[in-house]
This record gives structure tokens, C-alpha cells and sequence, in this order.
């Protein structure tokens, strides 16, 4: 097996150019996304071995998807290719200088995947299992998979790693905290933004969230508290600053880009504060392109990039 494994839904993306709305749009620039498969891609371009898989279309969509993933260098020996439903589809929009999305994924290839369909040897086989909420929120079918993969995996003595990528068009809040919350709970690495944390605690006192999250086994790694990371260990807290993105286009993959430059550090030996400091300078090289994943590194950019002096620490 791959070191990492990740699994989710990836969707064909459409988006007009130049920042447009799509009532006014009259062409598409047409890409994939997928939280899950972003992470993959961000990891395979660091050198870490990772695979991703999930349930495809047999369509144009799933194939180039399925394509490109390959190209890219995650193991999709997994990936299973449906006759009988679609691949999903996401458009997306800027309407007055904010950006909008629009899923067509009800019923698609991924929202059907089940928990017998796993392949446990390949999860066992890993050392680190990375999960999202939004594969939990596509239906219960996809949430009791991931709940069977963190299983099969804490069994194995396989890491968790878990990123709430908390998305209210999918749940309600209150459905989404019943479900990632208790993944928190299994995880060795949890990564939620600061924002996510107040939704999911339903406060917004830095403290009382922090006392929650003291409680848990896992690091935690709480993403945009001001212009820092929050690397909570053990009872040690310490503020990472942000690597500053020199242009920002397009802020979607940001948290997957950070992602995988977290878990490569990890995968790579580094302390949680050394990996943020990969992690932040991953993401911020997302921005700076449109799509989610295209700007993602190579690994000796990002090495340069954490020996320039440009670290100011707190
Ligand atoms: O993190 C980026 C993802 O949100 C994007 O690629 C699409 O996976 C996606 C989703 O479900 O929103």
C-alpha cells in the first residue's frame, strides 16, 4: 500500500473565465476538484507515496479525472469506474467579488460508495489514513464508509488524520457536529480551521474551544486564528505566523494545499510546528493560480522556500 491513503468524491469543475458570473458566462474553463484528491496530488508532488480512491462515472468526467490522478502519480488501483451513475459536477461563480459554488452531485458515482466496498488490506497496509467531512456528508451510505475506514485503520495501528472541510450546502450544522465530532475524537491529527471550530462548538471563546480540543488525543492543527496556525500538542500551544501568498487569485485548495504540505512534513519526520511551517507555505502557493490543485509544488520549491529567511517567529 501507499504511505497515505486518502478517499472522497472528486467532480468535474466549471468556471467562467475571468472571474465571472455564470448568468452573464458564455464559456467554461472546465477542471476537477475534490478536497481529498487535492490533498493526494499536493502529497504526490512533495514525494510522499499516497493513493486516493473513490467512486467515479465511467464518463468523460471520471476518466479524466481518473487520468490525471495517475499522471500525477497517486495510486488509484482503487478508484472503482460506475456504469450506473455519474461522476458529480461542481460550478463555480463569482457573483459581487464573492465566490459561490453550485453542486450537481446528488446521486452521483461517490454519493453511493459503501463501507463493503473498502479494501481493508490497502488500508491496513498504510501508515496514515487521511479523511474529510465532506465525503461524511454526502450520505449515509458515505458516512458509515468513513467510519469503517478510521476503524479498520485504528485497529491496524494506521494514523488518522482528519480535516472537518466542514460544507454547510451539503448539512446542517447540527447533522455535521454529530458526525465530525466523534471523528475528531479518533483522530491522531485533526486540522480544522478556526472558523470551523467556532461553527462546530457552536462558540466563539477561543478558550472554551481549546478546552475542548485539550481533551481530545489528537494534535491539533487550527488553521486562520488571525494570521496564524495553532499547533495544539500535548497541552503545548504555539502560534505558527502565516507564509504570506505574494498574489491571491484563487483562494479554493488553500486548506488542501496546507494539507498535504502538513502531512508530507509528518510522513517526512518533522515535529507538527516544522510540518505547519511546510503546510502554510504549500497553501499559499495554491492561491496564487486558479484551480485547486494545479499550483500545488514541487517538492525543491518548497524546500527553498523554508530555508528563506522570510520566517518571523512568535
Ligand atoms: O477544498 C476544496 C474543495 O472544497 C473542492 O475541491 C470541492 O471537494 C470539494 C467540495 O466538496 O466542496
Amino acid at each position: 500500500s501507499p504511505d497515505i491513503i486518502t478517499f472522497g468524491e472528486s467532480m468535474a469543475l466549471f468556471m467562467p473565465q475571468e472571474h465571472k458570473a455564470l448568468e452573464r458566462a458564455t464559456t467554461l474553463e472546465q477542471g476537477f476538484g475534490g478536497a481529498e484528491s487535492n490533498v493526494a496530488i499536493g502529497l504526490s508532488r512533495l514525494g510522499s507515496s499516497v493513493g486516493w480512491f473513490g467512486a467515479l462515472g465511467n464518463d468523460p468526467f471520471g476518466r479524466i479525472i481518473l487520468k490525471t490522478l495517475r499522471g500525477e502519480g497517486v495510486d488509484v488501483s482503487r478508484v472503482r469506474l460506475s456504469e450506473e451513475a455519474p461522476t458529480g459536477m461542481m460550478f463555480r461563480e463569482t457573483v459581487a467579488g464573492r465566490m459561490a459554488v453550485h453542486y450537481y452531485r446528488k446521486h452521483s458515482a461517490a454519493s453511493r460508495m459503501e463501507p463493503e466496498q473498502l479494501d481493508e488490506a490497502y488500508i491496513q497496509g498504510a501508515k496514515l489514513l487521511h479523511v474529510t467531512g465532506i465525503t461524511a456528508a454526502l450520505s449515509d451510505n458515505c458516512r458509515r464508509t468513513v467510519r469503517r475506514a478510521i476503524d479498520i485503520a485504528k485497529d491496524a495501528g494506521v494514523k488518522v488524520s482528519f480535516d472537518p472541510n466542514l460544507r454547510l450546502k451539503l448539512w446542517s450544522i447540527e447533522e455535521a457536529r454529530e458526525v465530525l465530532l466523534p471523528f475528531a475524537a479518533d483522530a491522531d491529527y485533526f486540522l480544522p480551521g478556526w472558523d470551523e471550530l467556532m461553527l462546530l462548538y457552536s462558540t466563539d471563546s477561543y478558550d472554551a474551544v481549546k478546552q475542548k480540543l485539550l481533551e481530545l488525543d489528537a494534535v491539533t492543527i487550527i488553521k486562520g486564528k488571525e494570521d496564524a496556525t495553532i499547533v495544539l500538542e500535548g497541552g503545548e500551544e504555539t502560534a505558527v505566523p502565516f507564509y504570506k501568498a505574494e498574489k491571491v487569485i484563487d483562494t479554493v485548495g488553500a486548506g488542501d494545499g496546507f494539507c498535504a504540505g502538513f502531512l508530507a512534513g509528518i510522513m517526512k519526520g518533522m515535529t507538527p510546528v516544522d510540518a505547519v511551517k511546510l503546510a502554510s507555505i504549500n497553501g499559499s502557493l495554491v492561491v496564487q493560480m486558479r484551480g485547486d490543485w494545479e499550483a500545488l509544488p514541487e517538492w525543491s520549491v518548497v524546500e527553498q522556500r523554508m530555508s528563506d529567511k522570510a520566517w518571523v517567529e512568535r
